[in-house]
């Protein structure tokens, strides 16, 4: 591997190209599931916790599978979980006996993840939580100074591990940098977050990293508390959220809460308008096994995306925002409108479209609509059906005859 770190605009390239993401949250606490907090929520004692390992066996374990859901679903990505706030490690550790290699299972489940996803031709994302509930530094900085020193130190060998020991990985997707009782401006120093990332870029030259370790890098990673927000353009950002409530993203034994199929597709939508990713989660059963729940969005999400892909991948933002009709995405000469509240009469409206409109195309069906212009700068859609094509979202792509250019401010009617 060469170790010269490519310019940013290189390294983003796939990132923007793939708009759709899997992350996946699975360890210990999907055992008792009741989610990847129940270890600190119900304030178990990390020898008491640690007794999940000698049950954690998941013989229906299968990357092959996961990998293959996350492509019929349409992402281009994975994340994995390969040690989350409870410190145990789903992967070989000389640092730590705390692992899925050591414990029952002896099995190291990154490798097997890493090898699925690759061969199943997806970028692979690596999760980890550089904070590990098990040391008492961590939640009394001042009177533990040597524990909360000896989890820096393990989170420094555990992630050259994970650089050093699986081929080549995409994306570094870090959590878990808060620490009671610092400022965020005092995390990165903390962590000695600069050090490790020059030690993952060294490693990984081309590797994108998001931006929870306490500095910036190269990906906005957030979780959207009700509205999603856009970045700056050519700058990368991620959506993630889980496809169930906001009640855990590992395992929920009973999790009736399950977002719909249109909200899940609709998220993708405003996240690629905006030039952004939607990152969606999945937490499996402790045997390994998706939920149906899961795999029937996914799957569903996935027909979405073969009919109607062309929209979103590589998608670039539309100077025409219709938010109470849906959202517009663009590609050179081509803005495409995802309606989400398809109009009774059949009809849309366009407001402020400068160029001429060539064509207007439903995209999952091919059927054209006519297009008429009308006073105070509007494009009319006509002879659209009725009842919207697609049940979620339909698509219209229309071709104009240069750039995307709004203008015509109503109520100025040249
Ligand atoms: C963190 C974890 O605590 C959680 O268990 C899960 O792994 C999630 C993906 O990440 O939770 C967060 C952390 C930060 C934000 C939201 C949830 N955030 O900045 O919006």
């Amino acid at each position: 591997m060469s170790s010269e770190i490519p310019p940013y605009e290189e390294r983003i390239k796939w990132f923007h190209q793939a708009r759709f993401g899997i992350i996946v949250h699975w360890g210990l606490y999907s055992i008792p599931g009741r989610g990847e907090w129940v270890m600190k929520n119900e304030r178990i004692p990390a020898d008491e916790y640690a007794q999940l390992a000698k049950k954690f066996n998941p013989k229906k374990f299968d990357a092959d599978e996961w990998a293959e859901l996350a492509k019929e679903a349409g992402a281009k990505y994975m994340v994995f979980t390969t040690r989350h706030h409870d410190g145990f490690c789903l992967y070989d550790s000389k640092v730590s006996d705390f692992t899925s290699v050591k414990t029952a299972a002896k099995r190291d489940f990154v490798a097997e993840y890493v090898k699925a996803v690759r061969k199943a031709g997806l970028k692979v994302g690596l999760y980890y939580s550089l904070l590990d509930w098990r040391f008492p530094g961590f939640f009394d900085l001042k009177s533990k100074p040597d524990s909360a020193k000896a989890m820096v130190a393990q989170a420094q060998a555990q992630i050259e591990e994970l650089m050093t020991h699986y081929g080549k990985i995409d994306y570094f997707w870090y959590d878990g940098s808060w620490i009671p009782g610092l400022q965020k401006d005092e995390i990165a120093e903390f962590w000695e977050t600069k050090g490790i990332n020059a030690m993952v870029r060294k490693l990984q030259p081309h590797i994108l990293i998001n931006n929870r370790s306490g500095s910036p890098e190269d990906i906005d990673s957030y979780t959207p508390a009700s509205k999603i927000n856009e970045k700056e353009p050519g700058r990368g950002w991620e959506t993630s959220m889980p496809i169930g409530d906001r009640g855990g993203w590992g395992y929920l034994h009973n999790n009736p809460n399950m977002k719909s199929v249109t909200q899940l597709i609709q998220h993708l939508v405003e996240a690629a308008a905006g030039e952004g990713n939607c990152l969606l989660n999945i937490g499996p059963k402790p045997d390994g096994t998706v939920r149906k729940e899961e795999v029937d969005r996914l799957r569903a999400i996935g027909k979405w995306l073969s009919a109607n892909g062309e929209s979103i991948y590589g998608s670039e933002r539309s100077p025409f925002d219709r938010k109470m009709l849906g959202r517009t995405t663009a590609k050179g000469n081509i803005v495409y409108a995802h309606v989400f509240h398809w109009p009774k009469q059949g009809e849309i409206t366009f407001p402020s479209i400068m160029n001429k409109v060539k064509s207007a195309t439903v995209l999952s069906t091919g059927q054209q609509a006519r297009i008429e212009t009308g006073s105070s700068c509007r494009t009319f859609l006509k002879d659209l059906p009725k009842i919207p094509p697609d049940p979620h979202v339909t698509v219209i792509k229309m071709v104009l005859d240069g750039k995307p250019e709004a203008g015509c401010w109503w109520p100025s009617t040249p």
